[in-house]
């Protein structure tokens, strides 16, 4: 992340910079989305933000880590008519309700105006508690503060930034996964986990840490990617021929990025008073 590019997104959406010894990030109040990591040990930025991405308030933001709430996709198919994909809260203003610092990491949380929109019926308060150190620790909270139990899907759909998808590969992924681009057809995770073209997959695993080797053929840098409170693992690269319609995208956007999205996909019950935690950690 340049400084051209943070004063660009500072001048579009409120944002906020939480700096540490160990790590930084900078963190958009539109949506509670986390736009950059850098970890103090290596220098090196771990989320990809589209240069094109949409600033405007209004649009989600493509890249970082988009929070997708109270359901993730499109509910597996079901026509969702008038209503967004991956929910509405990484379209809506949140707001910084506390901060800590202490000697392994700078926290902040942020809650979003409301939780109540069109799609769903219960009464929620959701949080998401970001802690900035030599990892990056985002928690996602639904608390269940109605008298009546809610069904919910969610995600934290981050966007990591490699080197090169052609040469990067995924590691800690085993079994079936839906392939959305063969109507959720089951296949076997392929092993070496390489990338050739569009993936959109949802792994029904609850691998509790997954690592992206980025693809640098001069370097070993990794990413390990931890998960709790989730039941899928989602990977994600539109490719270019999916870019090239995207107008946030640029044409050659997918050689620079991959989503490993921490996800609930096949839904959540809280019962009144109930709490949820979905929580990714970047190492
Ligand atoms: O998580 C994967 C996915 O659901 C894909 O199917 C893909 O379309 C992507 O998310 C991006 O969705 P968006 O609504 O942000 O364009």
């Amino acid at each position: 992340m340049t400084s051209a590019l943070l004063h660009h997104w500072q001048q579009q959406v409120p944002t906020i910079e939480v700096q540490h010894p160990k790590g930084r990030a900078i963190i958009s109040l539109f949506g509670g989305h986390v736009l950059s990591f850098i970890p103090a040990k290596d220098g090196r930025e771990r989320l990809y933000v589209s240069p094109q991405a949409n600033f405007d308030g209004k649009q989600a933001i493509r890249g970082g880590i988009p929070v997708c709430w109270p359901w993730f996709s499109d509910r597996h198919g079901q026509a969702l008519g008038s209503l967004p994909a991956h929910g509405y809260l990484r379209k809506q203003l949140w707001q910084l309700a506390d901060s800590q610092f202490n000697d392994e990491a700078h926290q902040v949380r942020l809650v979003p105006r409301t939780t109540q929109g069109d799609g769903f019926d219960g009464q929620a308060d959701v949080s998401l508690l970001i802690e900035v150190g030599s990892r990056l620790s985002v928690c996602l909270t639904t608390h269940n503060t109605g008298s009546t139990a809610f069904t919910f899907t969610c995600a934290l759909h981050s966007y990591f930034a490699v080197q090169d998808i052609q040469q990067a590969e995924l590691n800690g992924l085993s079994g079936q996964f839906e392939d959305k681009t063969r109507h959720f057809q089951l296949s076997d995770t392929p092993s070496p986990y390489h990338f050739s073209g569009e993936t959109d997959r949802v792994h029904l695993s609850r691998a509790a840490c997954v690592t992206l080797h980025d693809g640098n053929v001069y370097g070993n840098a990794h990413t390990d990617i931890h998960s709790q409170g989730h039941d899928s693992i989602v990977v994600w690269n539109p490719w270019e021929a999916n870019c090239q319609t995207m107008a946030d995208m640029p044409d050659d956007g997918y050689l620079q990025m991959l989503c490993v999205e921490t996800a609930v996909t096949q839904g959540v019950t809280l019962a009144a008073g109930e709490q949820h935690q979905l929580r990714q950690i970047i190492d």
